[in-house]
């Protein structure tokens, strides 16, 4: 709650400091999307690796790469796509990372943040975003409705994240692309890739499956595969090595 409280402080400050006609006259806003959802059904492995320099729930994970240079590895890699996140007090991101991974690949990326507000969708288009997220958690399914018609009215892709079946069964709505189920529970930090196997036959078989958080081997992301999923967005697993990039070919 108090992330969107800040969200909302935060929304009200940029709209004045960059108004809506600045953005939709960006280069970005103007130019084609990449499909995150078909890369994941034509792909074997399915990896959305995350782009993460610090967590709530971690402090600091990685702190010594550029996001280009972490963001190249993860393409050289091989995935399917790359999330940014752009949310600076919580997780140490910006809307610039996102700007400099899509000056420096050319596979889709999600725009990683608490959406809340056509703005922030805005904005996204306008710095290279492909994707983005709305979280079940803190949305009603109105808000839900209003702002994944917007994002897709602009070319982009949703994905959608949930925790339980309670926000799945609020959720589900034609306007979506991918619907991910979170594995941590954002209140408690706690971890569990049950999340996944519990809701996966609960999620309709026209939206792309995607598994996030606390992936961390080749035996988790077969074993979710057996279950229906297609995604798996990684971020910790990869940031916190030497190497984000080398480990993404893993
Ligand atoms: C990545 P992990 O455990 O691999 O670093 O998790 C990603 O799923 C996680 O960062 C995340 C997230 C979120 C962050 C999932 N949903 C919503 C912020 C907001």
């Amino acid at each position: 709650d108090k992330i969107i409280t800040d969200k909302k402080r935060e929304v009200i400050l940029k709209k004045s400091i960059i108004p809506v006609a600045q953005l939709e006259a960006a280069a970005l806003f103007n130019s084609r999307t990449y499909s995150l959802s078909k890369l994941l059904k034509n792909s074997a492995s399915g990896i959305i690796a995350e782009h993460k320099r610090r967590s709530p729930s971690k402090a600091v994970i990685n702190n010594s790469h550029t996001v280009e240079d972490v963001v190249l590895g993860y393409q050289n890699a091989g995935v399917c796509g790359i999330s940014i996140l752009t949310d600076t007090k919580y997780f140490g991101g910006s809307l610039e990372d996102l700007l400099l991974a899509k000056a420096t690949v050319n596979i889709p990326l999600l725009r990683k943040e608490f959406i809340i507000d056509e703005y922030q969708i805005l904005e996204a288009k306008a710095h290279g975003a492909d994707v983005i997220l709305l979280i079940a958690a803190v949305l009603t399914r109105e808000e839900i409705k209003t702002l994944s018609e917007f994002a897709q009215s602009l070319g982009l892709e949703v994905l959608l994240e949930v925790h339980n079946l309670e926000e799945l069964e609020k959720s589900i709505m034609p306007s979506l692309d991918m619907i991910g189920v979170n594995n941590r529970n954002l209140k408690t930090f706690e971890v569990r890739l049950d999340y996944s196997k519990e809701l996966a036959s609960k999620i309709p078989d026209e939206f792309v499956k995607v598994s996030e958080s606390g992936i961390s081997s080749v035996e988790a992301v077969k074993e979710l595969q057996q279950y229906g999923y297609q995604g798996f967005l990684m971020g910790e697993h990869f940031m916190k090595t030497e190497n984000p990039g080398l480990e993404a070919q893993n």
